[in-house]
């Protein structure tokens, strides 16, 4: 089902999962009574001993604002703040640090690129295109902009396996196309989508376009040169890193161009009572105290994410989707929600009359973790007519043990709904 690679699959099979579990302290309980198999990474990873420690080192040793203070705990503080931009912009393959703004996720990136380069750009008749797979995170944003600014939003529809359908998508593209906004793999259905492609088109016509890259990071590598994107976004949390920070990736000259998106401390050259002047990038988009934190954290998780190999982890994770794949399919009235030829790290489903809310109920009194529910995706569940799914979603800590776990809940649910 998924892409093989000979080599990464001979890592893949020596990777030793125990030993990155035991760098995940949240891992080793048990949850009533049964010992946890958490199986919720879409929406948030669990984060390794290296960041836990690297944040609780920050509160306890230097501990202070950024970019002000002259003293020593400062400009240690601003040190490992800037030094954390860097690790960002060299995963990313930015071009220069400038570049790398810090939000606090993938969430607040997108609105910000909305707000501040859609405004001031996007005018009555243009179109925005987005796809019927997104999360409401890069759905709302541009409802709001097109309401302000009298834009037309379009969707690339998806086909029944949960892919888009581009010969769609290129009947969609035109002169007017200003902005396209895809996200680099469906948090939903898991579906990786051929983003190089959808980008080249869309500067054919000249349109700008972002990437959500909130459920891909984690997952594969993401190069902004090679992918030649305008904007990228992610989370810190699903990165294996702290909640409450984020990434927005915009090419140089974008940035320089677009005015602030919010005012106050950091963000300002100087100020009097008529007029301000803003400071240089990345700064002009970080207005008052950051989570300095969370952005040190994150370049730990960065660090931790390095250290792995994200490509023998990603052949790791495809082989473990697929297992759980074979099992699942063996269940009687299991369906698939999301079967795309090239998807990752998540099995979406449905079983029988049994509603996603009463399976989570069920799987987690095995002490296994899930989501039920639309996943902030509904247009996706319109599109295949059903109210919710259930979600198991998967990270390199997990193991083929835990898929049978899985499995036996699921059997488990389906003897108590009959
Ligand atoms: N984009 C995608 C593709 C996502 O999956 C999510 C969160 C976001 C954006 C928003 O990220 P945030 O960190 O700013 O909130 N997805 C999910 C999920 O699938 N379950 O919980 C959150």
């Amino acid at each position: 089902m998924n892409n093989q690679n000979t080599a990464a699959k001979l890592n893949a099979s020596t990777f030793d999962v125990e030993k990155i579990r035991a760098d995940f302290p949240i891992l080793q309980q048990h949850v009533n009574g049964k010992p946890l198999v958490y199986l919720d990474n879409a929406a948030t990873a669990q984060k390794p001993k290296q960041v836990i420690e690297t944040l609780d080192t920050y509160y306890r040793e230097y501990n202070s604002n950024i970019h002000r203070g002259v003293h020593t705990l400062s400009q240690k503080a601003t040190d490992a703040y800037e030094s954390a931009r860097e690790k960002v912009k060299t995963f990313l393959n930015a071009n220069s640090s400038k570049e790398i703004i810090f939000t606090r996720g993938a969430t607040e990136a997108i609105n910000l690129v909305a707000q501040s380069f859609g405004r001031d750009t996007i005018s009555v008749g243009d179109e925005i295109i987005i796809t019927e797979l997104e999360h409401h995170s890069n759905i709302v944003p541009w409802q709001l902009l097109c309401e302000q600014t009298g834009a037309t939003l379009r969707y690339i529809p998806i086909n029944d396996a949960g892919e888009l359908i581009l010969e769609e998508y290129e009947k969609l593209l035109n002169k007017k196309t200003s902005i396209v906004a895809v996200g680099h793999i469906s948090n939903a259905l898991g579906t990786i989508n051929p983003i190089k492609t959808i980008i080249d088109k869309a500067h054919a016509v000249g349109a700008k376009v972002l990437i959500d890259g909130a459920q891909a990071v984690p997952h594969t590598k993401a190069d902004v040169q090679e992918l030649d994107c305008d904007f990228y976004v992610f989370s810190g949390h699903k990165l294996f890193g702290p909640t409450g920070i984020g990434v927005l990736y915009g090419k140089e000259a974008l940035l320089d161009a677009m005015p602030p998106y919010q005012g106050g401390g950091d963000m300002i050259q100087t100020v009097s009572m008529t007029k301000s002047t803003f400071n240089a990038l990345p700064h002009k988009f970080e207005a008052g105290t950051p989570h300095i934190a969370g952005v040190i954290g994150l370049g730990a998780a960065i660090d931790y994410v390095n250290a792995i190999d994200i490509d023998v982890t990603a052949q790791y994770e495809n082989e473990l989707l697929d297992y759980a794949n074979e099992q699942a399919a063996q269940i009687t009235d299991l369906n698939f929600v999301g079967t795309a030829q090239n998807k990752t790290s998540i099995l979406s489903f449905t079983l029988g009359r049994i509603h996603p809310h009463d399976i989570g109920t069920i799987l987690d009194g095995e002490g296994v973790a899930i989501r039920a529910g639309h996943h902030c995706a509904m247009p996706v569940m319109e599109r295949f007519e059903i109210p919710a799914t259930a979600r198991a979603s998967f990270a390199f800590y997990n193991t083929r043990e835990e898929v049978d776990a899985l499995i036996q809940a699921i059997d488990k649910c389906i003897m108590v709904f009959g």
